[in-house]
Protein backbone atom coordinates (compact mmCIF):
# COMPACT_ATOMS: atom_id res chain seq x y z
CA UNK A 1 0.00 0.00 0.00
CA UNK A 2 1.31 3.63 -1.27
CA UNK A 3 0.78 6.06 1.51
CA UNK A 4 0.17 9.51 0.52
CA UNK A 5 2.02 12.77 1.90
CA UNK A 6 0.21 15.90 0.69
CA UNK A 7 3.47 19.29 0.85
CA UNK A 8 1.83 22.16 0.70
CA UNK A 9 2.57 26.21 1.68
CA UNK A 10 3.38 29.10 0.44
CA UNK A 11 5.78 29.65 -2.82
CA UNK A 12 9.22 29.76 -1.52
CA UNK A 13 8.35 28.27 1.87
CA UNK A 14 11.01 25.52 1.33
CA UNK A 15 9.11 22.40 0.38
CA UNK A 16 11.04 21.01 -2.55
CA UNK A 17 14.69 22.20 -0.84
CA UNK A 18 13.17 20.19 2.68
CA UNK A 19 11.91 16.42 0.71
CA UNK A 20 14.70 16.25 -1.61
CA UNK A 21 17.01 16.56 1.96
CA UNK A 22 15.96 14.30 3.68
CA UNK A 23 14.48 11.68 1.14
CA UNK A 24 17.58 11.54 -1.16
CA UNK A 25 20.31 12.45 0.87
CA UNK A 26 20.94 15.82 -0.72
CA UNK A 27 22.64 18.03 2.00
CA UNK A 28 21.45 22.03 1.51
CA UNK A 29 24.05 23.56 -0.71
CA UNK A 30 23.45 21.07 -3.19
CA UNK A 31 20.11 22.19 -3.08
CA UNK A 32 20.22 26.45 -3.52
CA UNK A 33 19.21 26.81 -6.85
CA UNK A 34 16.11 24.56 -7.11
CA UNK A 35 13.56 25.97 -9.59
CA UNK A 36 9.70 26.92 -8.56
CA UNK A 37 7.77 23.38 -8.19
CA UNK A 38 5.19 23.94 -11.34
CA UNK A 39 2.03 22.60 -9.95
CA UNK A 40 2.09 18.93 -7.98
CA UNK A 41 4.91 16.96 -8.67
CA UNK A 42 5.00 13.37 -6.98
CA UNK A 43 7.63 11.05 -6.00
CA UNK A 44 7.44 7.73 -5.16
CA UNK A 45 9.87 6.46 -1.88
CA UNK A 46 10.94 3.98 0.23
CA UNK A 47 11.32 5.33 3.28
CA UNK A 48 13.50 3.28 5.36
CA UNK A 49 12.44 1.03 3.03
CA UNK A 50 9.57 -0.26 5.18
CA UNK A 51 7.17 1.51 3.80
CA UNK A 52 6.27 3.07 0.80
CA UNK A 53 5.13 6.47 0.25
CA UNK A 54 3.91 9.18 -2.47
CA UNK A 55 5.01 12.31 -1.77
CA UNK A 56 2.26 15.07 -3.51
CA UNK A 57 4.92 18.23 -3.67
CA UNK A 58 2.39 21.26 -4.66
CA UNK A 59 4.04 24.14 -6.00
CA UNK A 60 2.93 27.07 -3.90
CA UNK A 61 2.64 29.89 -6.07
CA UNK A 62 -0.88 31.71 -6.12
CA UNK A 63 -2.12 30.78 -9.17
CA UNK A 64 -1.25 26.89 -8.32
CA UNK A 65 -3.21 26.76 -4.88
CA UNK A 66 -6.21 28.25 -6.41
CA UNK A 67 -6.28 25.56 -8.73
CA UNK A 68 -6.28 22.94 -5.84
CA UNK A 69 -9.20 24.27 -4.46
CA UNK A 70 -10.99 24.01 -7.54
CA UNK A 71 -14.14 21.98 -7.45
CA UNK A 72 -12.19 19.36 -10.59
CA UNK A 73 -9.27 19.04 -8.23
CA UNK A 74 -9.66 19.34 -4.46
CA UNK A 75 -11.05 16.18 -4.13
CA UNK A 76 -8.89 14.23 -6.31
CA UNK A 77 -5.62 16.20 -4.35
CA UNK A 78 -7.13 15.62 -0.90
CA UNK A 79 -8.95 12.29 -0.55
CA UNK A 80 -6.94 9.54 1.01
CA UNK A 81 -4.22 12.04 2.43
CA UNK A 82 -2.43 9.85 5.45
CA UNK A 83 0.21 13.18 6.36
CA UNK A 84 -0.51 16.60 5.46
CA UNK A 85 2.69 19.18 6.14
CA UNK A 86 1.98 22.53 5.86
CA UNK A 87 5.47 24.57 5.75
CA UNK A 88 6.14 28.01 6.53
CA UNK A 89 8.87 30.28 6.13
CA UNK A 90 9.32 31.85 9.49
CA UNK A 91 11.25 34.47 8.32
CA UNK A 92 8.82 35.91 5.99
CA UNK A 93 6.53 37.47 8.58
CA UNK A 94 4.54 39.34 5.98
CA UNK A 95 3.09 36.60 4.09
CA UNK A 96 1.69 35.02 7.70
CA UNK A 97 -1.86 36.02 6.93
CA UNK A 98 -1.33 34.69 3.31
CA UNK A 99 0.23 31.44 4.66
CA UNK A 100 -2.93 31.12 7.31
CA UNK A 101 -5.56 31.54 4.86
CA UNK A 102 -4.30 28.89 2.58
CA UNK A 103 -3.94 26.69 5.70
CA UNK A 104 -7.22 26.91 6.47
CA UNK A 105 -8.54 26.05 3.05
CA UNK A 106 -6.23 23.27 3.06
CA UNK A 107 -7.68 21.98 6.44
CA UNK A 108 -11.46 22.42 5.65
CA UNK A 109 -10.51 20.24 2.43
CA UNK A 110 -8.57 17.55 4.84
CA UNK A 111 -11.44 17.73 6.68
CA UNK A 112 -14.24 17.14 4.29
CA UNK A 113 -12.05 14.12 2.38
CA UNK A 114 -9.73 12.85 4.22
CA UNK A 115 -11.93 12.93 7.48
CA UNK A 116 -10.06 10.37 9.68
CA UNK A 117 -6.64 8.79 9.26
CA UNK A 118 -5.21 12.43 8.07
CA UNK A 119 -2.77 13.78 10.37
CA UNK A 120 -1.81 17.50 9.96
CA UNK A 121 1.60 19.11 10.70
CA UNK A 122 2.35 22.86 10.24
CA UNK A 123 6.30 23.08 10.39
CA UNK A 124 7.90 26.57 11.34
CA UNK A 125 10.41 25.87 8.77
CA UNK A 126 14.01 28.05 8.02
CA UNK A 127 14.32 27.86 11.66
CA UNK A 128 17.74 29.16 11.04
CA UNK A 129 16.81 32.49 9.85
CA UNK A 130 16.36 35.29 12.04
CA UNK A 131 14.15 37.78 12.58
CA UNK A 132 11.75 35.16 12.65
CA UNK A 133 7.90 33.80 14.84
CA UNK A 134 8.99 31.34 17.12
CA UNK A 135 6.68 27.90 16.82
CA UNK A 136 4.33 29.04 19.71
CA UNK A 137 3.12 32.43 17.89
CA UNK A 138 3.22 30.50 14.99
CA UNK A 139 0.64 28.27 16.39
CA UNK A 140 -1.28 30.80 18.49
CA UNK A 141 -1.79 32.61 15.20
CA UNK A 142 -2.53 29.50 13.21
CA UNK A 143 -4.96 28.28 15.38
CA UNK A 144 -7.05 31.31 15.70
CA UNK A 145 -8.85 30.02 19.25
CA UNK A 146 -9.77 26.80 18.80
CA UNK A 147 -11.34 26.94 15.58
CA UNK A 148 -8.23 24.48 14.30
CA UNK A 149 -7.50 21.96 15.97
CA UNK A 150 -5.65 18.42 16.06
CA UNK A 151 -2.43 20.10 14.41
CA UNK A 152 1.08 19.31 15.19
CA UNK A 153 3.91 22.21 15.04
CA UNK A 154 7.14 21.53 14.89
CA UNK A 155 10.37 23.99 13.89
CA UNK A 156 12.23 22.65 11.23
CA UNK A 157 15.47 23.78 9.32
CA UNK A 158 17.37 22.38 6.26
CA UNK A 159 20.69 24.04 7.65
CA UNK A 160 20.48 23.23 11.15
CA UNK A 161 19.76 19.48 10.19
CA UNK A 162 16.79 19.29 12.31
CA UNK A 163 14.12 19.29 8.90
CA UNK A 164 15.36 15.66 8.75
CA UNK A 165 14.55 15.04 12.60
CA UNK A 166 11.16 16.00 12.46
CA UNK A 167 10.35 14.89 9.03
CA UNK A 168 12.04 11.18 10.30
CA UNK A 169 9.46 11.24 12.79
CA UNK A 170 6.66 12.19 11.55
CA UNK A 171 6.90 8.96 8.79
CA UNK A 172 8.21 6.63 12.14
CA UNK A 173 5.06 7.02 13.00
CA UNK A 174 3.46 5.86 10.06
CA UNK A 175 6.06 2.90 10.26
CA UNK A 176 4.64 2.85 13.89
CA UNK A 177 0.96 1.96 12.66
CA UNK A 178 1.64 -0.44 9.79
CA UNK A 179 4.54 -1.92 10.18
CA UNK A 180 5.72 -2.76 13.50
CA UNK A 181 5.92 -6.82 12.98
CA UNK A 182 8.81 -6.46 10.44
CA UNK A 183 10.45 -3.90 12.25
CA UNK A 184 10.67 -6.55 14.81
CA UNK A 185 12.27 -9.11 12.64
CA UNK A 186 14.45 -6.95 11.54
CA UNK A 187 15.59 -5.77 15.26
CA UNK A 188 16.03 -9.24 15.72
CA UNK A 189 18.36 -10.31 13.45
CA UNK A 190 20.78 -7.12 13.90
CA UNK A 191 20.35 -7.57 17.44
CA UNK A 192 21.72 -10.96 17.18
CA UNK A 193 24.44 -10.66 14.42
CA UNK A 194 25.71 -7.44 16.57
CA UNK A 195 26.24 -9.47 19.72
CA UNK A 196 27.84 -12.32 18.24
CA UNK A 197 30.36 -10.39 16.46
CA UNK A 198 30.92 -8.46 19.13
CA UNK A 199 30.17 -5.27 17.52
CA UNK A 200 29.84 -1.89 18.97
CA UNK A 201 27.39 -1.09 16.46
CA UNK A 202 25.56 -2.95 13.47
CA UNK A 203 23.27 -0.75 11.29
CA UNK A 204 21.03 -1.26 8.22
CA UNK A 205 21.20 1.86 5.79
CA UNK A 206 18.95 2.37 2.81
CA UNK A 207 20.88 3.60 0.49
CA UNK A 208 18.81 6.35 -1.07
CA UNK A 209 18.67 8.34 1.79
CA UNK A 210 21.78 7.01 4.11
CA UNK A 211 19.30 6.97 6.54
CA UNK A 212 19.20 4.11 9.07
CA UNK A 213 16.32 1.09 8.47
CA UNK A 214 17.46 -0.12 11.98
CA UNK A 215 20.26 -0.75 14.21
CA UNK A 216 21.80 -2.34 17.10
CA UNK A 217 24.07 -1.30 19.58
CA UNK A 218 26.35 -2.95 22.15
CA UNK A 219 25.49 -1.64 25.74
CA UNK A 220 29.26 -0.50 25.73
CA UNK A 221 28.32 2.13 23.13
CA UNK A 222 24.63 2.65 24.76
CA UNK A 223 26.55 3.46 27.88
CA UNK A 224 28.92 6.55 26.13
CA UNK A 225 26.00 7.63 24.29
CA UNK A 226 24.55 8.16 27.67
CA UNK A 227 20.93 9.75 26.97
CA UNK A 228 17.85 8.37 24.96
CA UNK A 229 18.12 11.31 22.64
CA UNK A 230 21.30 10.86 21.65
CA UNK A 231 21.16 7.44 20.39
CA UNK A 232 17.76 8.60 18.90
CA UNK A 233 19.88 11.14 17.03
CA UNK A 234 21.82 8.66 15.21
CA UNK A 235 18.64 7.40 13.63
CA UNK A 236 18.77 11.07 11.58
CA UNK A 237 21.86 11.39 10.50
CA UNK A 238 22.35 10.98 7.42
CA UNK A 239 25.56 7.85 7.26
CA UNK A 240 27.89 11.12 5.78
CA UNK A 241 27.59 12.32 9.31
CA UNK A 242 27.14 9.20 10.87
CA UNK A 243 30.44 8.87 12.66
CA UNK A 244 30.27 12.57 14.58
CA UNK A 245 28.66 11.21 18.04
CA UNK A 246 30.59 8.18 18.06
CA UNK A 247 33.85 9.95 18.57
CA UNK A 248 35.64 9.37 15.44
CA UNK A 249 38.43 11.59 14.60
CA UNK A 250 37.92 14.03 12.22
CA UNK A 251 40.55 13.31 10.29
CA UNK A 252 38.78 9.91 9.22
CA UNK A 253 35.57 12.38 8.27
CA UNK A 254 38.13 14.59 5.87
CA UNK A 255 38.96 10.69 4.32
CA UNK A 256 35.50 9.67 4.00
CA UNK A 257 34.54 12.47 2.35
CA UNK A 258 37.32 12.49 0.12
CA UNK A 259 36.66 8.73 -0.81
CA UNK A 260 33.29 9.64 -1.30
CA UNK A 261 32.54 6.73 1.17
CA UNK A 262 28.89 6.52 0.97
CA UNK A 263 28.26 8.80 -2.15
CA UNK A 264 29.53 5.46 -4.25
CA UNK A 265 26.58 3.39 -4.98
CA UNK A 266 28.79 0.76 -6.03
CA UNK A 267 30.79 -0.40 -2.99
CA UNK A 268 31.06 -3.77 -2.01
CA UNK A 269 32.86 -4.05 1.15
CA UNK A 270 34.81 -1.80 2.26
CA UNK A 271 36.82 -1.36 5.77
CA UNK A 272 38.55 1.53 7.33
CA UNK A 273 40.91 0.39 9.86
CA UNK A 274 41.45 3.47 12.45
CA UNK A 275 42.75 3.35 15.88
CA UNK A 276 41.06 0.93 18.07
CA UNK A 277 37.90 0.17 15.43
CA UNK A 278 36.82 -1.29 12.29
CA UNK A 279 34.45 0.34 10.37
CA UNK A 280 32.82 -1.88 8.05
CA UNK A 281 30.75 -1.25 5.09
CA UNK A 282 29.26 -3.42 2.78
CA UNK A 283 26.46 -3.66 0.16
CA UNK A 284 23.79 -6.48 0.54
CA UNK A 285 21.49 -5.20 -1.94
CA UNK A 286 21.05 -2.02 -4.64
CA UNK A 287 19.18 -0.47 -2.03
CA UNK A 288 20.70 -1.73 1.76
CA UNK A 289 24.36 -1.34 2.83
CA UNK A 290 25.32 -2.58 6.26
CA UNK A 291 27.65 -1.23 8.59
CA UNK A 292 29.73 -2.07 11.65
CA UNK A 293 31.69 -0.79 13.94
CA UNK A 294 34.01 -3.08 15.30
CA UNK A 295 36.66 -2.90 18.12
CA UNK A 296 39.93 -4.39 16.30
CA UNK A 297 40.86 -8.34 17.13
CA UNK A 298 38.23 -9.26 18.48
CA UNK A 299 36.98 -11.03 15.26
CA UNK A 300 38.71 -11.55 12.15
CA UNK A 301 37.21 -9.58 9.07
CA UNK A 302 36.68 -12.86 6.99
CA UNK A 303 34.16 -13.85 9.99
CA UNK A 304 32.13 -10.65 9.66
CA UNK A 305 31.96 -11.50 5.56
CA UNK A 306 30.65 -14.57 6.60
CA UNK A 307 27.84 -14.22 9.14
CA UNK A 308 26.68 -10.95 7.05
CA UNK A 309 26.46 -13.18 4.24
CA UNK A 310 24.31 -15.24 6.57
CA UNK A 311 21.48 -13.11 7.89
CA UNK A 312 21.64 -11.29 4.25
CA UNK A 313 18.73 -13.00 2.98
CA UNK A 314 16.54 -13.18 5.97
CA UNK A 315 16.65 -9.73 5.90
CA UNK A 316 16.08 -9.37 2.43
CA UNK A 317 13.11 -10.78 2.63
CA UNK A 318 11.73 -8.96 5.77
CA UNK A 319 12.48 -5.74 3.59
CA UNK A 320 10.71 -7.56 0.69
CA UNK A 321 13.95 -7.26 -1.52
CA UNK A 322 13.89 -10.90 -3.03
N1 LIG B 1 17.69 29.46 5.52
C1 LIG B 1 17.00 28.45 5.03
N2 LIG B 1 16.62 28.48 3.74
C2 LIG B 1 15.91 27.41 3.28
C3 LIG B 1 15.56 26.30 4.09
N3 LIG B 1 14.85 25.44 3.33
C4 LIG B 1 14.76 25.98 2.11
N4 LIG B 1 15.39 27.18 2.05
C5 LIG B 1 15.51 28.08 0.89
O1 LIG B 1 14.23 28.55 0.52
C6 LIG B 1 14.17 28.80 -0.89
C7 LIG B 1 12.95 28.16 -1.51
O2 LIG B 1 13.04 26.76 -1.43
P1 LIG B 1 12.14 25.75 -2.26
O3 LIG B 1 12.35 24.41 -1.66
O4 LIG B 1 12.35 25.88 -3.70
O5 LIG B 1 10.68 26.29 -1.91
P2 LIG B 1 9.27 25.65 -2.31
O6 LIG B 1 8.42 25.72 -1.10
O7 LIG B 1 9.45 24.32 -2.93
O8 LIG B 1 8.72 26.70 -3.37
P3 LIG B 1 7.63 26.45 -4.55
O9 LIG B 1 8.05 25.24 -5.29
O10 LIG B 1 7.61 27.67 -5.41
O11 LIG B 1 6.30 26.26 -3.88
C8 LIG B 1 15.48 28.26 -1.45
O12 LIG B 1 16.34 29.36 -1.67
C9 LIG B 1 16.01 27.38 -0.35
O13 LIG B 1 17.42 27.30 -0.37
C10 LIG B 1 16.00 26.32 5.44
O14 LIG B 1 15.74 25.43 6.26
N5 LIG B 1 16.70 27.41 5.86
MG1 LIG C 1 9.04 23.58 -4.77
Amino acid sequence: MVLKILLMGLNGAGKTTLIRHVLEGKEFEELVSLPPTEGIKTDEYRYRRLIEISVFDCGGQKQFLEGYFSERMERAIFSNTRVFIWVVDVADKEKLGESRFWFKQAYNSLRKFSPKKVKIYVLAHKYDLKPRISKDELKKFFSEGNAIQGVTYYTSSVKTKTARKILCRILNNLIEKTETERMKNLQRIIDKVNKKLNAKLTMLINKDDGLEITSSMSPELEAKLITKEASDFLQYLSIKTLIYPLNIAEQLIQEFRKNGFLKSKHLNTTVFKFDEEYLLLKDIHKYVSIFIITPINRVSIDKYEQEINKITPDLLTVLKLQ
